[in-house]
């Protein structure tokens, strides 16, 4: 017998940008992934500002996020589609310089389907977002049930991080 089709699978995506027209940006980066080949989008939520964390901590003196989350359908396999939002972020002016550092624009895989998976470009859930309110506030928004799998439902996960993602009244964008 054949082996079963692959059916596609629900990935959820995070947008972050502290450099540039941060609204425009990821609005931008938003509809860019819309028109890929094998995505569609199911969910958008509304920009949030945070303020940036570093690798000692969160830094009120370096410039402000603004963050965002997306769902979407995709039949592109998980590294397809990390390849394809690493396009959109080189495309925005993205530079890897320091770990961490003030980014035009940062588009993470947080989940695909249910998958866990780890390897050098890539681990499912994204390891550190079951501690990011600027991941779980804009992920709850769109979906009040969501979980991560390993680590539980995101309004329990996001009750217990610091509270520092503010949504973006729509006229601040
Ligand atoms: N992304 C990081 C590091 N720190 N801080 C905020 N507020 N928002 C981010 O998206 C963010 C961050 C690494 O990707
Ligand atoms: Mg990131
Ligand atoms: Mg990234």
């Amino acid at each position: 017998m054949n082996a079963p089709l692959f059916e596609g699978a629900r990935a959820v995506l995070a947008f972050g940008s502290n450099l540039g027209n941060r609204g425009e940006t990821i609005v931008e980066a938003m509809a860019e992934i819309a028109q890929l080949p094998g995505v569609e989008t199911i969910g958008e939520s509304s920009l949030y500002e945070t303020v940036a964390v570093k690798l000692h901590g969160i830094d009120p003196d370096a410039p402000a996020y603004l963050n965002a989350v997306s769902i979407v359908f995709t039949t592109l396999e998980p590294h397809d589609l990390l390849a394809a939002l690493n396009e959109i972020e080189l495309r925005h002016g993205r530079v890897r310089e320091e770990r961490w550092g003030d980014r035009t624009l940062d588009i993470d895989l947080i989940t695909y389907g249910t998958l866990e998976q780890s390897d050098e470009t890539l681990t499912l859930p994204h390891p550190r977002a079951w501690q990011r309110d600027f991941v779980l506030a804009p992920w709850l928004e769109l979906d009040p049930d969501a979980t991560i799998p390993a680590r539980g439902r995101v309004d329990e996960l996001l009750a217990s991080t610091d509270d520092t993602a503010r949504r973006t009244p729509s006229e601040t964008m």
